[in-house]
């Protein structure tokens, strides 16, 4: 069976721009994963400790056969490939791959929550979000489109309009 999913993406070292290009095109060759939808590309101001660079920031849709800890094992395998090192607590990174939401289901294990635990308090996930399935409804009914209204665009800017970015 095929799963529609979410993934946040994020970058803000190493030619951001490139990991979160290069991390789309890995994921569409994933096994059992497959592209079907990508947002604009956003620059964001950084959440987090201060004095790290801007980050790059996307999410993409994808069709999957994976279970949703198969489809994390994935994207931890594209981060690690990216040279992702997991060391300060909201601090700067080549590669971030986040799940939003798996079809509409609710994970919650010592590995996985889903969804995103944070997605919603994030202008840099719920717009690009927003570039895909404007009428995305979350599981428990919420509309993304309400979240995205009330957000705004605070530090956020798109910096290319269309798959593939360049
Ligand atoms: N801030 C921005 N703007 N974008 C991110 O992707 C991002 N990711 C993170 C933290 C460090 C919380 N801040 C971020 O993990």
């Amino acid at each position: 069976m095929r799963t529609r999913a979410y993934i946040a993406l994020g970058s803000n070292l190493e030619q951001p721009e490139l990991q979160l290009q290069r991390a789309v095109d890995e994921i569409d060759s994933f096994p059992g994963i497959t592209l079907a939808g990508c947002s604009k590309l956003y620059q964001s101001d950084p959440v987090g400790p201060p004095g790290q660079p801007d980050y790059c920031n996307a999410v993409i849709a994808v069709d999957t056969t994976l279970t949703p800890i198969a489809l994390l094992d994935a994207m931890q395998r594209v981060e690690n490939d990216h040279g992702r090192v997991r060391s300060e607590r909201w601090g700067p990174r080549t590669l971030d791959l986040d799940i939003l939401l798996y079809g509409n289901e609710v994970v919650e294990s010592e590995r996985l929550t889903i969804p995103h635990y944070q997605m919603h308090l994030r202008n840099f996930v719920l717009l690009p979000l927003m570039d895909i399935s404007p009428d995305l409804m979350l599981p428990g009914g919420m509309q993304l489109r309400k979240l995205a209204e009330k957000m705004g665009q605070d530090g956020l800017s798109v910096i290319a309009e269309q798959y593939p970015w360049f």
